[in-house]
């Protein structure tokens, strides 16, 4: 039905993250939401197809069997909001579920503006559903989606594929804090979280045979390179996916495979590099089923229920803001 996108203004800062990841003391590093130019995420759409990669297939095979379930749980009149929504394929389950007992608004947030598009044209056909997309970071975005609610209209928060596996355990905890205050009691956050599982199955799906996910890392590189005016050699770095195991969490790393430096002109900065010195790209943590309730009671929300795919384990979450 309608679609809209509201508001798109350039909401961080690349140059200013890069220079300030690429110059710190110690390990280097570069914020993952980089990794979603055009290119990356068309990247990431294939790795979800992936035969070593079943996270997405997980999640998207969670909600098309519970999606009924799910729906019963929540009051009647939800707005939809989704976190990094992605191209919305997982989402048509959840929004057909509603559909059929309501008119829904779904919100798309998404910084991708080539991702949001794509969102808005997989979905904008689903009877009795209209879209507005935000093409804005996470909190910014579900604020401004908020403040469209009607009297008495729920919030359903959508934060699926893991996302939150990207942030630092504590950082996922504030994060869902801060979530938790812009809701009311009784609005739902459905939590997707990928779980622990055997360490060469987890780095063999952040290191994929035909070398999906080294381009996706690497693309970061020729990011950089395209829009703040840098050299990186891409020869000059290797794709490395390992598994951190006190953290728990997959991190991906650019390996510098020889002493080099690079100029990156738009962030008025040369970067040297010492053979073996890694750019830390990304995490991906791991959770136990039985730690999110407990994640939940800290941030204000109980766990009403959890659904739990087996053939690669992985959990979908419903959070009720207490
Ligand atoms: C989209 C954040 C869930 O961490 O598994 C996939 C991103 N990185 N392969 C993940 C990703 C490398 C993915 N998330």
């Amino acid at each position: 039905m309608a679609t809209a996108v509201v508001a798109q203004y350039s909401q961080s800062n690349f140059a200013g993250d890069v220079r300030a990841g690429l110059l710190r003391p110690g390990q280097k590093e570069l914020p993952s939401k980089y990794l979603y130019d055009e290119v990356g995420s068309a990247l990431f759409e294939v790795i979800s197809v992936l035969p070593e990669y079943g996270l997405t297939r997980a999640d998207e095979r969670l909600l098309g069997r519970h999606a009924v379930d799910i729906v019963g749980r929540l009051k009647s009149h939800v707005l939809v909001a989704e976190l990094g929504s992605g191209t919305g394929r997982k989402t048509r389950w959840i929004l057909e579920a509603l559909a059929r007992r309501q008119r829904t608004t779904y919100c798309p947030i998404e910084i991708s503006p080539t991702a949001l598009a794509r969102c808005q044209s997989e979905l904008g056909q689903i009877e009795y559903v209209s879209i507005v997309g935000f093409e804005r970071l996470y909190l910014d975005g579900l604020l401004a989606a908020a403040s469209g609610r009607r009297e008495n209209e729920h919030l359903l928060v959508l934060f699926l594929g893991s996302t939150i596996g990207n942030f630092d355990r504590d950082a996922g905890e504030r994060f869902l804090a801060e979530v938790r205050r812009i809701l009311y009691p009784g609005d739902a956050m459905l939590l997707g979280t990928d779980l622990e599982k055997p360490v060469p199955q987890l780095v063999a799906a952040y290191d994929d045979s035909i070398g999906v996910t080294a381009a996706f890392n690497l693309n970061l590189l020729t990011r950089i390179n395209r829009e703040l005016d840098a050299d990186f050699d891409l020869a000059g770095f290797r794709h490395e996916a390992r598994y951190n195991s006190p953290e728990r969490r997959i991190e991906m790393h650019l390996r510098s495979l020889r002493g080099q430096s690079v100029t990156i002109a738009g962030s008025r900065c040369t970067v040297s590099f010492t053979k073996d010195e890694t750019i830390w790209t990304e995490s991906s943590h791991k959770y136990r089923a039985d730690e999110i309730p407990a994640m939940a009671r800290r941030t204000g929300y109980r766990c009403d229920a959890q659904w739990l795919d087996s053939e690669w384990p992985f959990a979908e979450n419903l959070l009720i803001a207490e």
